[in-house]
């Protein structure tokens, strides 16, 4: 296990991202538009660390997975980056000091989830008799490829914990700061396919003019573009970032590892551990139901435990 540390709880954080979550109207199921194409690659490094001998033959990027039913995992190199946001991505977080830039270093190499979890891993889970024999509803929009929802934080460690059982091999969530590192992959712009918020329907599955056709938001506007999805989209239906990971912003917010802090996270890509965990569990990457200001990489968002139809996550696994 890396090691962790701690930083002092705080008060209830405000929410930033503000997502169309609990929308459960039908949804449009127009074709995306994009390939899955991969953006360029955004290894710095080769794998290192102890690795039994089967992880340390793998090369940054290989893709491979522990069993037939296992999700599909690409491994992460080792890397130092810049994690938070200029000033100039988001006034409020910096006013809150909520993205704060701080160099982390990340030295140890993993393996990260190439999808968002699918219902499909999910009840793989559920058959064998983990994940607590818990079904989460899909609000009517289709299981199979697209990304479980209505699953907690606790849901989330269950399904990292069979995988762990079942394969020998350590699975958890990501810390927030090993989110962001694989978010980022080797990017310092606000989102890995560059600045624009206009390009986030090639990318990413948003709040775009499709959902808000379905169901438009009172107060904001969506992004200028057409993803083809109001809700979820099946987890790989937009491109890959650099690290070959896919729908990192977008489609589905992702559960991480960390209590929350307005600090964030430490520089040793350690979790943030805080008794109690009072203030809830951070996740990140924006969803379905996100603006364009909440699809970027430093964007970070607190919640509870509670489950909701915008919210699932995606493993990593240790080497060795
Ligand atoms: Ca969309
Ligand atoms: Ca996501």
């Amino acid at each position: 296990m890396r090691p962790r540390s701690s930083a002092p709880a705080t008060a209830l954080a405000l929410v930033l991202a503000t997502t169309g979550c609990g929308d459960a109207h039908g949804e449009s199921m127009a074709t995306a538009s994009a390939d899955a194409s991969t953006l360029a690659t955004g290894f710095p490094a080769a794998a290192s660390g102890n690795a039994a001998p089967a992880d340390q033959a793998r090369a940054a990027g290989e893709v491979f997975r522990d069993c037939p039913t296992c999700p599909e995992m690409a491994l992460v190199p080792t890397g130092t980056f810049v994690m938070g946001s200029a000033e100039s991505e988001d006034e409020l977080a910096a006013a809150l000091g909520y993205e704060t830039q701080r160099t982390v270093t990340i030295g140890s190499s993993f393996a990260a989830g190439v999808y968002e979890v699918t219902f499909d891993e999910w009840e793989a889970c559920v058959e064998a008799g983990g994940c607590r024999g818990y079904t989460p509803d899909d609000a009517g929009w289709g299981r199979g490829r697209r990304p479980v929802i209505n699953v907690s934080w606790s849901d989330a460690l269950a399904y990292a914990e069979w995988l762990t059982e079942l394969t020998g091999h350590l699975y958890r969530l990501p810390t927030e700061a090993e989110w962001e590192y694989v978010a980022r992959a080797g990017t310092a712009t606000a989102r890995y396919w560059g600045e624009s918020a206009d390009a986030q329907c090639e990318y990413a599955n948003g709040f775009d003019l499709t959902a808000n056709e379905v169901r438009p938001h009172r107060y904001f506007p969506p992004a200028d573009c057409t993803d083809g999805y109001a809700k979820t989209a099946p987890v790989g239906s937009f491109p890959a970032n650099g690290f070959g990971l896919h729908d990192v912003l977008g489609n589905v917010w992702e559960w991480t590892e960390d209590c929350w802090s307005a600090a964030g996270a430490p520089s040793d890509g350690s979790a943030v551990q805080v008794p109690l965990c009072e203030d809830g569990r951070v996740k990140r990457g924006g969803s379905w139901g996100s603006f364009p200001h909440g699809l970027r990489s430093a964007q970070r968002r607190v919640d509870g435990r509670a489950s909701d139809e915008a919210t699932g996550f995606r493993v990593v696994r240790e080497l060795g």
